[in-house]
């Protein structure tokens, strides 16, 4: 009895016709049709479909087409969409009005949630955005250190201030370069760029810069290069190296914090950094960013010390009200473990059908905790260069392929694939089978 070729059923193609009626209308009113520019579908082609709404793992469009999302608003959605608790706690925060100019209880107990699991961030400022948390850190840490430099990773991502949009100079040694318009070559040079997981890059700038250097920007685990985990070691080396050189490690937790362990990648991996930048699951989905740490660094943060930053919305009590409904859940019930089993499962079920598809050696799958990559580029990938060998063209199909059938995933290969408490083992077993269908059709051309 041969076995029966699992046939893909006839595909109508998805509706569209809502979509792109709103995106011509964007495209008069928003630059790209788009408030952030990974939205667009730059990376991948074709044009962007608008979201009518979001019920747990799934996302409706405007066309009412429904996906299995992995985007999950690049992070915050470690419950879902629309958890009940966080939109109870919202909508009864908007009853008694939606913003003060005034501070409110609510930021002093979402601070005491934060600090609770983040024990190194003694002190915290509220912002936001992911941007003005890593912006305002930036400042604090010249001005604590009165010094200028501050030294990045090839592909990490911390917002879109200036001193961060600067790419590689021709060495670990030397000085930035402005990675976009607008951004004056007096800052870019402020800002040294050496490579991710190379310890010895992070040495060579301190020793060509002796006392000049106020911190090196990290993410722990790198997700916005795609996901690259920390070699062993790498974490406890740059520890030692700033705290060395008398410079502050600042881990940009955006995206780990809360994510990868309560307390993120610092409790992960038991590596404490003198600042942390938290964003994204803090707000639950709504706009909040943090930075803090040290007591002596944070006494520098006006209204205690001579560094400015503020912000009109900074605590504001929806936000904080969405951040303690989440954080209250998370501690309630942590869902690390499950997390990590669904992971892991959707993990070997993707082994599987990237061996079936005869692609080992073509993509290479990287995860960390409930967040992860394909990339068509072969393994293994430990730092930005890898990861820029994808073949971009190769994901874009298979980018396409998910999103005809059904699943939705980050329109860009250098981004990470969320798994959420909402997302079934059910949604788990039919994402890896679309998955392995997408990835047949991306590489058989
Ligand atoms: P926001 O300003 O976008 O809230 O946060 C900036 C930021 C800071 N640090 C890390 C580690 C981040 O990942 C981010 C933002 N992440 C991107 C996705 N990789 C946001 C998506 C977008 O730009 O639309």
């Amino acid at each position: 009895m041969t076995k029966k070729k699992r046939r893909s059923p006839v595909r109508r193609p998805r509706k569209t016709a809502h979509s792109r009626a709103i995106f011509a209308r964007a495209k008069q009113l928003l630059p790209g049709g788009v408030d952030s520019p990974v939205r667009s579908f730059a990376a991948v082609g074709g044009e962007p479909f608008f979201v009518r709404s979001g019920s747990g793992s799934k996302l409706r469009d405007a066309d009412g087409n429904v996906y299995l999302d992995y985007v999950m608003s690049y992070g915050p959605l470690l419950l879902g969409h629309a958890p009940g608790a966080v939109v109870r706690a919202v909508r009864s925060a908007a009853q008694r009005g939606t913003s003060f100019g005034a501070p409110t209880e609510l930021e002093v107990t979402l601070a005491g949630r934060v600090r609770k699991a983040f024990p190194s961030m003694r002190k915290l400022r509220f912002v936001s955005s992911g941007t003005e948390a890593a912006m305002s850190a930036a400042r604090l840490a010249r001005g604590f250190t009165q010094r200028d430099l501050i030294v990045k990773t090839d592909g990490g991502y911390h917002g879109h201030a200036d001193s961060f949009l600067v790419s590689a100079g021709s060495g670990p040694a030397t000085l930035g370069i402005a990675g976009s318009p607008g951004v004056p070559r007096a800052l870019a040079e402020k800002t040294i760029v050496v490579p991710y997981n190379d310890a010895d890059a992070l040495e060579a700038a301190f020793r060509a810069h002796p006392g000049q250097i106020a911190a090196f920007f990290l993410e722990p685990v790198a997700a916005n290069m795609g996901v690259v985990p920390p070699a062993p070691g790498y974490l406890e080396a740059v520890r030692a190296l700033t705290r060395q050189h008398g410079a502050l490690l600042v881990f940009d937790e955006v995206i780990t914090g809360f994510r990868i362990a309560l307390g993120g990648a610092q409790e992960r991996f038991g590596v404490l950094p003198d600042l942390t930048c938290l964003g994204k699951i803090i707000g639950a989905g709504l706009p909040v960013g943090a930075y803090g740490g040290r007591e002596d660094v944070m006494a520098m943060i006006a209204p205690d010390g001579p560094v400015y930053q503020a912000g009109t919305l900074s605590g504001n009590p929806l936000a904080m009200s969405a951040g303690i409904a989440m954080l209250d859940a998370l501690a309630a019930d942590p869902p690390y473990a499950a997390l990590e089993t669904k992971a892991a499962e959707f993990e070997r079920r993707m082994a599987a059908e990237i061996e079936a598809a005869g692609a080992s050696g073509r993509v290479c799958w990287n995860r960390v905790g409930s967040m992860g990559t394909l990339f068509f580029a072969p393994g293994p990938i430990t730092n930005f260069a890898e990861a820029k060998r994808s073949d971009t063209a190769a994901h874009a199909r298979f980018f396409h392929a998910a999103l005809e059938r059904g699943v939705f995933l980050a329109p860009a290969q250098f981004e990470a694939m969320f798994f959420s408490t909402a997302h079934s083992d059910a949604d788990v077993r039919k994402t890896a089978r679309i998955l392995g269908e997408s990835l047949r059709l991306a590489l058989s051309r």
